[in-house]
Parts: structure tokens; sequence; C-alpha cells
């Protein structure tokens, strides 16, 4: 199958494995982050995109309490579960993903009978383009339909977000799901993470004769472990001993007299979300006046920050947003959670293959595992497609 999605490949795939047709496919797509990084789970702002890579369910439900699911990736294996005895302890792998959401609304009260799965997804996992996401997404959305439970985006946004945290053990935040089922094509989402209030904001990178380029680097990251929860614990703690709920309750004026009430570290982390959040209240702002071509400078800033203050990038990522900037990329920076994955360069349409033959070049003499490059255009966002 080919990096779009086509739901007739997908029900078909569904029929020779389970030897009948699905009751329907649905999809929902990876993400780019334009900016706002580690911002949401300190109740502030983010400005993601959906692209043009999903993750699609088909699936069919059965008249018993067995889930049999299997995917386009991995051994192909049919895994057989009694939802019966569903515990998150259980759950292992890609099955984490669907089952962790089929439990989340089990918890809710949403009673899911058994069902047969098939999973198939073009968004690159490890790669900062919120594969995970995308895969809980399709699943919320189909079984929202399935059983009838009326929940809003919103509410399935919170149960992919418990998925998550509660299954898979990442302690994540709101963007990746929100990005995921808020998303409409040519649009960014402009997203209030503490009070889950939206805007779509136009993104007409194409009219502006740009284009955004992600760099896979290749290197892996995983939230369950490492520094995500370590960065979280550091946004905890600066807010606690500022006596403020959240960062999101510190503003930029604020930051000199915190610097004399924080350790030396705990102040560089929080003045990243700090100055982040305001970066995605001037990046929208710009983009309503001046359009795309202006932000180009906040990205980059954005990119500094996480990587000196935040401490999230790691040397291929930087040398992805260097190299871009020095074929003069608008801007760059990494996007996702850091620690390996993505970077986004925001370059001219006719800059497309000197950027990337430069990228690869650079790759190819600091040593680096060649990156996937390819560009992106915003999305529309988790839906039946058939
Ligand atoms: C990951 C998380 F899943 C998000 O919630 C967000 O915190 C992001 O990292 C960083 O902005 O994608």
């Amino acid at each position: 199958m080919s990096a779009s999605i086509d739901a007739s490949q997908v029900a078909l795939a569904f029929e020779e494995h389970f030897g009948a047709t699905p009751d329907g496919v649905w999809s929902a797509p990876g993400r780019v982050n334009l900016i706002g990084e580690h911002t949401d789970y300190n109740e502030g702002f983010v400005l993601p995109f959906a692209i043009d890579r999903a993750a699609a369910v088909a699936i069919r439900q059965r008249d018993d309490m067995t889930a049999r699911l299997v995917s386009s990736f991995g051994d192909s294996e049919v895994v057989t579960v009694d939802l019966s005895t569903l515990s998150r302890d259980t759950m292992s792998g890609w099955t984490a993903y669907p089952l962790g959401v089929v439990w989340v609304l089990d918890q809710m009260g949403v009673a899911i009978g058994g069902f047969d799965l098939f999973l198939h997804s073009t968004v690159p996992s490890g790669a900062g383009l919120s594969s995970s996401a995308a895969i809980e997404c399709a699943v919320a959305t189909a079984f929202n339909e399935l059983a009838a439970a009326g929940l809003s985006q919103n509410e399935l946004v919170l149960v992919g977000q418990r998925a998550e945290n509660e299954v898979v053990g990442a302690p994540t935040g709101i963007l990746d799901q929100s990005a995921s089922l808020l998303a409409s094509d040519g649009h960014a989402v402009f997203l209030d993470c503490r009070t889950q209030e939206s805007q779509l904001v136009p993104l007409d990178l194409a009219a502006a004769g740009l284009l955004i380029l992600v760099v896979d680097t290749k290197v892996t990251h995983a939230h369950a472990t490492g520094g995500y929860a370590a960065r979280r614990a550091s946004c905890e703690l600066g807010a606690e001993v500022l006596g403020v709920k959240s960062l999101r309750d510190v503003s930029t004026a604020d930051l000199p007299e915190a610097s004399g009430l924080l350790d030396e570290e705990t102040f560089r982390r929080v003045r990243h979300i700090v100055t982040e959040n305001q970066r995605v209240l001037d990046t929208v702002q710009l983009l309503a006046d001046a359009g795309p071509v202006a932000i180009g400078d906040l990205l980059t800033a954005s990119h500094v920050s996480m990587r000196d203050d935040f401490e999230i990038s790691c040397p291929e990522l930087d040398l992805a947003v260097d190299t871009a900037l020095a074929q003069g990329a608008v801007g760059a920076r990494m996007t996702g959670g850091g620690f390996g994955g993505s970077a986004i360069a925001l370059i001219s349409v006719k800059s497309e293959a000197a950027v990337s033959a430069a990228i690869l070049n650079a790759f190819a003499t600091a040593g680096f595992t060649a990156p996937d490059i390819f560009a992106v255009s915003p999305a529309p966002g988790a839906r039946k497609i058939s």
C-alpha cells in the first residue's frame, strides 16, 4: 500500500484476514506541530496541523466478547483477546493503542462488544509525527459511531489522551489527539489547552510559494520512558515554586522575578514554556496579518529555545535545522516531543530539491543515518472514509 490511504484497499485487506466485509473504515491523520512544544500539559497554546499521512482501521462488530486484531505492519499475526477480561496491564505492542481506547471507553460506560479490526498506517512510527495518536483517534472515532456513544470531538481527544497516559504509560498532553481530531484541510488548529477551545487558522502555504518539509531523522524516541516525563516534572516543579496552577499563568514579564526563585535548570525549562506560549500567540497574529512567510523567525527561535533551554533536541535535529537555514529556509525547528523524531523547515517551493539534497549530504558527512525527507500540507482530520 502507498503513503496515501486507499479505503478500498484497507477494506480488502480486512476481508482477506477475516473473510467478511467490514462495517466501515475510519482514518485519522498524524500531525506536524507548527509551533507550541511541551506547552500542552502546561495548559498553554499549540498550533499543529494534520498531515496527509494517516492511520486507518476497518472494523466489523461481532456478537460475542472476542476482539481479533491484525495490522499491515509487524508480523501480521492475528491477536485474539477476550474483552470480558481486558486489563490495561496485559496490553502490549501496537494492540495497546486500539485496545487502550476500548478500555477507556469501557471505563466511561460505553459498551464495546466484540470486533474484528484491521489496521493500516502510513504515519512513520517513532518519527515524532503522532503515529500512536493517529491510531487512537481512528479507533475512537470508529467506536464512537459504532456504539452510538455521541461523544464530542473534544471528549474523543480526552479518550485518546487517557489511553496514552493510563494504558501506554506516556504522560503526554492533548496536542496530538486534538490535531488529529480537530484538523481541517488547509488549516492549522490553534488550541488553548486549558479550555480546549480551538480555532481553525488558514495555512495556505502554496499561495505564498512555500512548503513545509519534514526531516525524519530516524532517531526514534518513546515518551513512556526518559526525558519527556523529566521535562514535565520540571515544569510542575517550576509552577509549584512560583505558586501558580500551571506555567500558563506565568508571562514573559514575570521571568526576571522567576529567575531569582528557581534553580538555574528549572528556570530555563520554565523560560522555554513561557516564551513558547508567547511565540504561538505571535505566530497566529502574524499568520493573520502577513501570512506564513512572516513566521520564520518565530519557528527558528522556538528551536533555539528547545535546544538550549528545554534541552530536548539532538545533533541530528540541530543539523537538519541548521542546514535548512543555511540553504535559505524561512524558518526551521524540531517538532513534537523531541529527543529524536522530526524537524520541519518552512522553505520556498523552488528550493525543495536543493534543501533536501543539502540535508542528505550533511547527514552523510556527519556519519548519521540517512533521514527521510518529504513535504507535507495541512490535511483533514479524523473521519469515516468508507
Ligand atoms: C508529544 C506529546 F504527545 C504531546 O502531548 C506534546 O507534549 C508534544 O510531545 C510536545 O509538544 O507529542
